[in-house]
């Protein structure tokens, strides 16, 4: 019955296991003995009889099944005992999924719905049922912290991710291995099998260092069930091998929730009241009232990272949004940054550790809340024409280590390294920069792809292929549902 579906996911094998002649030797008794019960273990839904039945029916059914099981794994459509089909029969296999793998076949698996239904069908004897279901939650909340998905558990029926703690053959093409050696496996994400996790119930599951600590491999798990990979980062979640590590605080390691992320796109952080929401009367005192950030129509100034935040400028204030989801918070550029009122256009250049601020004809460059010595300076020091009475927006291009800032209709082009603009410049946007429109009016870099805004939308851009990738609205960066 999850036959189908864990063809698609055992597909992987296939490319291994391709190549190479295929002798035949004909099979000892023990082979086909072997053979059998591996085909009535996971063909079984075909018929399984004897190959040595004296009904020519049976032979038949013997054989399809085996043809079924060499198709499967990419072999030669034999029908007989041979060599490979011996041969991978009889190897140990570990965990199905390999995005990488996987991905030549059918691109990057994922679940189309934000709402993932689990269930656990088995439980295991070394643990109360109370902490493994405490614990399965636990690891599914590492992901759910950072990505936009909820997983519910339900009891009966059947939900997204089957779960079950069962040794040896449990009804799938991997069986386990006892004790040690594979812990776990789990279906990259589809119909069906897609999502299931099975747990090998010859390890001592455990809440601590000693045996298999449920918590980590649970999380590894789900990140396959989720849709990664196995990373080569040895500090990843995702590292093929377990290793222990303390699980208080426990956080998904950066690598892995770039990779989640980048599948799921981020978990917008829930609003938090903010240490400095209010705006602080200047010295001149009539000010603006805080613009609504969940405004559809919201239109930004300027956008810039800084020391790993976003800052989202707009008329007199700055909207923070903290990388480690702490929430946005709302300040006044002048009480931040005293002498800057308003912010047109902003870049950060990590390499000098520094942010450029303009206003109007002038710029700043700041580090933190401080103004580096010796600024403000014309844009006209920048290289830009003094005819330029304001930057629309500015852009740091990390591959290129070029900042792009655009005035009305065009751009230039500034090469931080040789502290000079680059010739050829102005081009202009719509002809140059193909997908983002006639004008940007803010403009920012978040973990590789560039964000130009125009208006109330943006365009994600990817720069390595110069390609627009999605139109956004502003605010989506906003937390706002
Ligand atoms: C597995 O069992 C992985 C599961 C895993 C890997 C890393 C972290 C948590 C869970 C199959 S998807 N790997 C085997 C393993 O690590 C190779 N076995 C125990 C060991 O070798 N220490
Ligand atoms: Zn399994
Ligand atoms: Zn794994």
């Amino acid at each position: 019955m999850e036959g189908a579906l864990a063809v698609k996911s055992v597909m992987i094998v296939v490319i291994l296991i391709r190549c190479g002649a295929v002798p035949t030797i004909s099979p000892s008794r023990e082979d086909v003995f072997k053979a059998r019960k591996y085909l009535s273990e996971f063909f079984s839904e075909v018929g399984v009889t004897a190959p040595d039945s004296k009904f020519r029916s049976s032979l038949d059914s013997f054989e399809d099944t085996l043809r079924k099981m060499q198709e499967f794994f990419g072999l030669e459509l034999t029908g007989q005992l041979d060599s490979n089909t011996l041969e991978v029969m009889s190897r140990p296999r570990c965990g199905f999924t390999d995005v990488k793998r996987y991905g030549y076949f059918d691109g990057r698996p994922r679940w189309d719905k934000t709402e993932i239904t689990y269930r656990i069908t088995q439980y295991t004897p070394d643990m109360s049922r109370r902490d493994v279901d405490a614990t399965i939650a636990k690891a599914l909340k590492l992901y759910s912290d950072v990505i936009p998905l909820d997983f519910k558990q339900i009891r009966r029926g059947t939900a997204d991710v089957m779960i079950m703690f069962k040794g040896q053959a449990h009804g799938d093409f991997a069986p386990f291995d006892g004790n040690g050696g594979v812990l776990a496996h789990a279906f990259s994400p589809g119909e069906g099998n897609g999502g299931n996790t099975h747990f090998d119930e010859d390890e001592d599951w455990t809440l601590t260092s000693a045996g298999a600590n449920l918590f980590l491999v649970a999380a590894h798990e789900f990140g396959h069930a989720l849709g990664l990979s196995h990373a080569q980062e040895p500090t990843a979640l995702m590292y093929p091998t377990y290793q222990y590590v303390a699980t208080e605080g426990y956080k998904l390691p950066d690598d892995d929730r770039q990779g989640v992320q980048a599948t799921y796109g981020v978990r917008q952080p829930s609003v938090k009241p903010t240490g400095t929401p209010k705006p602080q009367p200047g010295p001149t005192a009539a000010s603006e009232p805080v613009p609504d950030r969940c405004s559809r129509r919201l239109a930004f100034d300027a956008v810039a990272s800084m020391q790993g935040s976003l800052y989202f400028f707009k008329h007199e204030y700055f909207w923070k949004r903290i990388s480690s989801w702490e929430g946005i918070t709302v300040q006044k550029i002048q009480s931040f940054w005293p002498g800057i009122k308003h912010v047109d256009a902003a870049y950060e250049y990590k390499k000098s550790n520094m942010t450029v601020l303009f206003e109007d004809n002038h710029y700043w460059a700041v580090r933190g809340n401080t103004v580096l010595p010796g600024y403000p300076k014309l844009v006209s020091d920048f290289g830009l024409p003094p005819s330029v009475a304001k930057v629309d927006a500015a852009v740091f291009v990390p591959i290129t280590s070029r900042t792009l800032l655009f005035v009305k209709g065009k751009y230039w082009s500034y090469n931080e390294r040789g502290g000079r603009m680059d010739p050829g410049f102005p081009k202009l946007i719509r002809r140059s920069l193909k997908g983002i429109g006639r004008r940007v009016d803010a403009a920012f870099e978040n973990r590789g792809y560039l964000y130009f805004s125009n208006g109330a939308r943006q365009i994600e851009y990817h720069y390595p292929r110069r390609k627009a990738l999605r139109t956004l609205l502003n605010n989506a960066w906003m937390d706002c549902n």
